[in-house]
C-alpha cells in the first residue's frame, strides 16, 4: 500500500521546545470536597479526591516550574464501582474505565470546570492535552449491558493487537462505523467545546490505522491541523512509531526506551557509548514528528524509586531528560522528589508539604530538586541547540558520556557531559572550536578557560556540565 506523504505543516509545528507535565487528576489537588465519593486517601485503589478545580488552583505552580503543556488523565464518567482483580478494591480514579463517553465524571468535575482549567492554563501560556480512550470501556460498564450498545463490544477477546482485551477490559468494535462515529463525536465534541489543544491517546495499537486516519480527518475538519496527538504505542521508538507518523495519525509518540536506557547508563549497567548510540537513534524520528520521553509514568516504576531514592543520580537523569531531543514529560511530583514505587504506588499523592492541600497535605517536598528542574527547563527552552539541535557523540570513557548538540540555524554548539562515577573525576578534550576561548558552563554557572590544545575539561564525580562558547 502506498502511503501518502506527511503534511507540509508538520515541518515546524512549534512543539519542539515544549516541556510537558503529566497529572493524574485524582491524585493531584482536591479543590472541591463536595464532589468526593468513595474517597479514602489511606487506600491505594480508591479515589483520593483530586479534581479539575484543585488542579486549576495550582496552575501558578506549574507556570512557575516552567512547563508549557499539561496532560491530564481522562475525565469522562467512569464505572461507579470497583474491581478486585488486583487483590484490593480498585476504582476508576485514573479515568481509564469509561462508563459514559458523553459525560464528565462528577468526581473530577463538570465540563465547565474543564473549560475553566483550559482557559486558566492558556492564560499562563500552558497548553492542555486530555487523555482519551477509544479502544475499550470500563469493566462491566453500561455499554456492555445496554441493548443499544451491547453489540459494540467484542463477544470474545482475540489474540491479535486489534481484538485483544487489554487488561481484560471490554474491547470496542472500533471497526464498525457506528462505533467510530459515536466515539469521534464524544471526544472531538468535548475538545471543541472546552478548547483543548490536543489529545493523549491511550492504547493506540489496539485500534486500526483506518480508524486513526478517519480520526485525523474529523479533527482537521472540526479543529484544524494544529490539534496535537500524542499516542501511546506500547514499546514505541523512532522506528516503530513511523507507521503512525507516515500517515499523520499522530504527531508524537512515547519513547519507551528512554527511562531504561538512562537508568542503565547512570547505574553503570551499560557503557556510555551504548547510551550515546541510543540517543543518536532517537534522531531517526520522521521530520516534524516527536518522541515524548519520560523518567516515570503511571504505568512503570518511577526513576527515583528505581534509583533507590538517590537524588544525585536522579538529578542527572533529569538533566539528561532535558538535554536531549524530544518532548520531555515530567510525571507530577517527581520534580519535588515524590518517591513513587511500583504500581500502584507510582500513583501516590502529589506532595504539598505544609501548604495544606489535600490529598497530599504534609507529604515532604524537595524544593532544592524543584529548583534544579526550574533551571533545567529554563536552560532547555533558552538554548535551541538542546531541543532542536543535531546530536553527535563527543567523548566516552568508562564513566563519562559527552555529546554535542548543534543548532543548525545559529551554529551554536552545546556539549553535555555527564560523569556517573561516584569517585573519579573524568576529563574530556574540548571542542576544537573552543581552543583559546572561554567556555561557559550553563548548568554550574562557571566560566572555563580553554588555554590550548592540551587543555582538558574536568567533570567532577556524579555531576554534569552543559558547555557552550561565551
Ligand atoms: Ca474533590
Ligand atoms: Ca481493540
Amino acid at each position: 500500500m502506498a502511503l501518502p506523504a506527511a503534511a507540509d505543516s508538520h515541518e515546524d509545528d512549534g512543539w519542539g521546545d515544549e516541556v510537558l507535565y503529566f497529572v493524574i487528576v485524582d491524585r493531584f489537588a482536591d479543590g472541591d470536597p463536595d464532589n468526593n465519593q468513595n474517597v479514602d486517601i489511606s487506600a491505594k485503589g480508591t479515589f483520593h479526591g483530586g479534581d479539575l478545580i484543585g488542579l486549576r488552583e495550582r496552575l501558578d505552580d506549574l507556570a512557575d516550574l516552567g512547563v508549557t503543556v499539561l496532560w491530564i488523565t481522562p475525565v469522562v464518567k467512569n464505572i461507579p464501582g470497583f474491581v478486585t482483580g488486583a487483590g484490593f478494591p480498585d476504582w476508576g480514579y485514573h479515568g481509564y474505565w469509561a462508563d459514559d463517553f458523553y459525560s464528565l465524571d462528577p468526581r473530577f468535575g463538570s465540563e465547565e470546570d474543564l473549560e475553566a482549567l483550559v482557559d486558566a492554563a492558556h492564560e499562563r501560556g500552558i497548553k492542555v492535552l486530555l487523555d482519551v480512550v477509544y479502544n475499550h470501556v470500563g469493566y462491566d460498564s453500561r455499554y456492555t449491558k445496554d441493548p443499544a450498545t451491547r453489540a459494540w463490544i467484542r463477544a470474545s477477546c482475540g489474540q491479535d493487537d486489534l481484538t485483544t482485551c487489554v487488561g481484560g477490559l471490554p474491547d470496542l468494535k472500533t471497526e464498525l462505523p457506528e462505533v467510530a462515529d459515536y466515539l469521534f463525536k464524544a471526544h472531538i465534541g468535548l475538545a471543541e467545546r472546552v478548547g483543548l489543544d490536543g489529545f493523549r491517546i491511550d492504547t493506540v495499537k489496539h485500534v486500526d490505522h483506518d480508524f486513526w486516519q478517519e480520526h485525523r480527518r474529523r479533527l482537521n475538519e472540526a479543529l484544524g491541523e494544529e490539534f496535537f496527538l500524542l499516542g501511546e504505542v506500547w514499546g514505541g521508538d523512532a522506528r516503530n512509531l513511523d507507521p503512525w507518523f507516515a500517515t499523520d495519525e499522530l504527531d508524537a509518540g512515547f519513547d519507551f526506551g528512554f527511562q531504561g536506557s538512562t537508568l542503565a547508563f547512570l547505574q553503570g549497567r551499560g557503557r556510555p557509548i551504548a547510551f550515546n548510540r541510543y540517543l543518536e537513534k532517537r534522531h531517526e524520528v520522521r521530520e516534524g514528528y516527536h518522541l515524548g520521553h519520560y523518567l516515570s509514568t503511571h504505568d512503570v516504576a518511577g526513576a527515583l524509586f528505581q534509583l533507590e531514592g538517590d537524588i544525585e543520580l536522579f538529578e542527572l537523569a533529569a538533566l539528561l531528560q532535558l538535554s536531549v531531543s524530544g518532548i520531555p514529560i515530567i510525571f507530577y511530583g517527581e520534580e519535588v522528589g515524590r518517591p513513587g514505587g511500583d504500581w500502584p504506588d507510582n500513583r501516590s499523592d502529589m506532595p504539598w508539604g505544609d501548604l495544606g492541600i489535600k490529598p497530599g497535605a504534609g507529604l515532604p517536598r524537595n524544593e532544592e530538586l524543584r529548583s534544579s528542574y526550574q533551571r533545567l527547563i529554563e536552560l532547555r527552552r533558552g538554548t535551541p541547540a538542546l531541543w532542536r539541535g543535531t546530536h553527535a557523540g563527543h567523548h566516552f570513557d568508562q564513566d563519562l558520556l559527552s555529546f554535542v548538540r548543534r543548532d543548525e540555524a545559529t551554529g551554536q554548539a552545546v556539549v553535555v557531559a555527564v560523569n556517573r562515577s561516584a569517585e573519579q573525576a573524568a576529563a574530556m578534550p574540548p571542542l576544537e572550536e573552543w581552543l583559546g576561548s572561554e567556555v561557559k558552563d550553563l548548568w554550574n554557572e562557571e566560566t572555563l578557560e580553554i588555554a590550548g590544545a592540551e587543555a582538558t575539561v574536568t567533570v567532577p564525580p556524579r555531576s554534569a556540565r552543559i558547555l557552550t562558547l561565551e
